[in-house]
């Protein structure tokens, strides 16, 4: 039985062991019937000491939009985070977080659109088939991860709501709760954290309304119980515990560009050629088990994403707008 290999012991499993188990099976059988496979097994165990958070989703993978470098570890991933939200050291939000609550939560969308409405996460998770999707993420402080996550466009919820042709941009406003969230006491940054698009990159096929990683539904230090992911980039642009989604016919401003503008502009594309004002951005270390010694790897031009965004910023100077 092809399953029976799966059956060791739970101090043995960790979420990433099974994800790469999972990912190996599927290239072997169909996905239906892996799902029901897997769900039939005692992996239960694997998850039985964990928090309740920790409930796994089921997505097949869009290899169209991923990629096949290595993956950074569950570990990596959720103990080096920027949530400053939860405090400004790297560790911060792992140890933090949890004073996070992340039910009842509902997304509401409104501005420039026809049917504004006030999404509940479980039945939002719904709206669209989950997809895996295999990401690389550049931080603009040089380090760069690559996350499976677990998501669908943001697109099938924006066309829910029909924006109205006026609807030039999309701005994303996080929780900001001083009751849940120790790090709003700091005025490093004005809160709550907001972050924007342009409607057209916000629409693009890339840009996903995320709700896990590594299979399972997103650690609170990553954002849970929904953010959305922008691979192409900075990371900063990837807003993190989203309550409020709003249809613009202005450019919005953002958390980090009211601070240094200068440092972060509104379009943030990742790009080897723009400097930011204090050290280059041509090169990147990348966390994916390698040894801290290890070279620096070349940071490409929109991430790498460019066959699928490149086309948005057709004429437009980018030295002008980083
Ligand atoms: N609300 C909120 N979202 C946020 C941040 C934040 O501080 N607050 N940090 C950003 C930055 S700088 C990065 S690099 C990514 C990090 O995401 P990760 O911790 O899941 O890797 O989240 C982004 N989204
Ligand atoms: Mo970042």
């Amino acid at each position: 039985m092809v399953f029976k290999d799966l059956k060791i012991k739970s101090r043995d499993i960790t979420p990433q062991n099974i994800f790469e188990r999972r990912r190996q099976l599927l290239k072997t059988a169909t996905f239906g019937f892996v799902a029901a496979g897997l769900s039939t097994l005692s992996l239960g165990d694997a998850f039985a000491a964990t928090e309740d958070n920790k409930k796994k989703l089921s997505s097949k993978l869009n290899e169209q939009y991923s990629v096949k470098d290595k993956l950074t570890s569950y570990k990596d991933i959720t103990n080096y985070n920027n949530f400053y939200e939860f405090g400004m050291d790297k560790e911060d939000p792992a140890k933090y977080a949890k004073s996070l609550i992340t039910r009842p939560w509902t997304i509401s969308v409104e501005g420039l659109v026809q049917k504004p409405g006030t999404f509940d996460i479980d039945s939002l998770m719904k709206l669209s088939a989950m997809e895996e999707r295999i990401y690389r993420m550049r931080c603009v402080e040089g380090w760069s991860m690559v996350i499976p996550w677990n998501g669908f466009a943001l697109s099938h919820l924006l066309n829910k709501v029909e924006p109205l042709g006026s609807a030039k941009y999309v701005e994303f406003i996080s929780l900001a709760d001083p009751k849940q969230m120790p790090g709003l006491k700091s005025t490093v940054l004005p809160w709550p954290y907001q972050e924007g698009l342009r409607l057209d990159e916000a629409f693009n096929p890339l840009t996903l309304l995320t709700f896990g990683l590594y299979g399972e539904v997103l650690p609170k230090q990553n954002g849970a119980p929904v953010r959305v992911v922008i691979p192409w980039k900075y990371g900063f642009k990837s807003a993190k515990s989203i309550v409020k989604i709003r249809l613009t016919d202005k450019q919005p401003a953002t958390s980090w560009s009211g601070v240094a503008t200068k440092e972060y502009g509104f379009y943030s594309n990742v790009n080897p050629n723009v400097s930011h004002p204090r050290w280059s951005q041509s090169m990147e270390h990348r966390i994916d088990g390698r040894s801290i010694l290890s070279p620096k790897i070349k940071t490409e031009i929109f991430n790498g994403y460019g066959e699928h965004v490149a086309k948005l910023y057709a004429g437009m100077d980018l030295q002008k707008f980083y």
